[in-house]
């Protein structure tokens, strides 16, 4: 399955909603249910990609993939944040949805968008404190588990301990690439990408003025999106045609599901690369910093395995010069060996033996 971002918030903040609005299509929506949790792959919207379909006229068509979940936390969906705690280790990333609607929050309070962020944030930040002291403690008291750690990454957890003790979240330290690796096993919360989304109601799309959730946000380091849930919902359900017509009338270039998708998409530190062709043309997804050999063991083993070299063009380059074969007479299509970094948009050509 392709990386999974989750969906949390407080109750009623319109996770669902906003998961509705990520999953529906024009044949309705479009999501499994596992665990008790909504599942939903989407496709990830790409104008360099449609372009080049344009172009090539192929049979088959396979834009990249991100699967989002609506979490159902096990005291029901009324539950608060902190129940749905236990399940949030296996995500990839998180989607917090901030209330940004209405007078009064999901337990009938006033709305306050920037405490709701900032309640989520701690108790993220604070179930890692927890789970880390306990399992600082066994590794100090139980030999057995002890042995198991190296100083370095005893050394390592006791600086993330400290870090959390502070009430910063672990997205906020600085680590070197071989300590990042050790903490990975750990799937602590609050290391993990996170982007916010504001639901905010339909009279506000378009009003910007003061935000102080973007404030308060920024000051976290931390993007918002301004997101209208039921809006986006609907748009989604709409045929392309409708589609264009509804957005126009609101002076609006794209639905903001799209910018939503894309920018979860990029959260997690994900590119594309495009294959072309008569038969496919195709987006791969990597994460940034990917060698173009590995790149190649994304479509198939043997392209890996085999790996000669790759020809390599941007896709906008490509969509310039109309073809491959100009893009070789112009020289823009160049050739790279396995250890080049495949770039976001590379259109690339494998060539391999086995
Ligand atoms: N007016 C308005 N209502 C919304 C919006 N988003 C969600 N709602 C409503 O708020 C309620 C809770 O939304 P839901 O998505 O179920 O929240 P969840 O508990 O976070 O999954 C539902 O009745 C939604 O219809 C919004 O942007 N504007
Ligand atoms: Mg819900």
């Amino acid at each position: 399955m392709s990386l999974a971002l989750y969906l949390i918030g407080a109750p009623r903040s319109g996770k669902s909603a906003v998961f509705d609005a990520l999953t529906n299509t024009p044949q309705g929506p479009h999501f499994t249910v596992r665990g008790g949790h909504r599942w939903g792959v989407v496709k990830v919207p790409d104008a360099r990609l449609e372009a080049l379909r344009d172009l090539f006229r192929p049979r088959t068509f396979t834009p990249a993939e991100i699967t989002f979940a609506d979490i159902m936390p096990p005291g029901g969906d009324g539950a608060a944040f902190r129940d749905a705690l236990p399940v949030l280790g296996q995500a990839d990333g998180f989607v917090l949805i901030v209330q940004a609607f209405g007078a009064t929050d999901g337990e009938g309070r006033p709305l306050d968008p920037v405490a709701q962020m900032e309640t989520v944030l701690l108790e993220m930040t604070m179930a890692d404190f927890e789970h880390l002291g306990r399992r600082l403690e066994r590794i100090r008291t139980d030999r057995r588990h002890g042995a198991k750690v190296s100083a370095a990454e005893l050394a390592l957890l006791e600086r993330c301990h400290a870090h959390l003790a502070s009430d910063r979240p672990l997205r906020t330290l600085e680590l070197r690439s071989d300590e990042e690796k050790m903490l990975r096993t750990y799937q602590f919360l609050s290391r993990k990408p996170l982007l916010v989304v504001a639901n905010v109601a339909e009279d506000s799309l378009r009003t910007e003025g003061p935000d102080l959730l973007a404030e308060a946000a920024a000051a976290r380091g931390l993007d918002v999106l301004r997101f209208c849930a039921p809006v986006e919902a609907d748009i989604a359900l709409m045929e392309p045609d409708a589609q264009r017509e509804f957005l126009a009338e609101y002076g609006l270039a794209e639905p903001a599901r799209v910018r939503l998708i894309r920018t979860a998409y990029h959260a997690l530190d994900l590119i594309s690369f495009f294959t072309v062709g008569d038969d496919e043309v195709r987006a791969w997804t990597i994460s940034r910093g990917t060698t173009a050999q590995t790149a190649a063991g994304k479509i198939h083993t043997d392209l890996e395995r085999g790996f000669i070299r790759a020809e390599v063009v941007p896709a906008e380059t490509l969509l310039a010069a109309g073809s491959l074969a100009r893009c070789r007479e112009a020289g823009t299509l160049r050739i790279e060996g396995k250890d080049y970094i495949v770039q976001d948009g590379d259109v690339v050509h494998v060539r391999f033996s086995v």
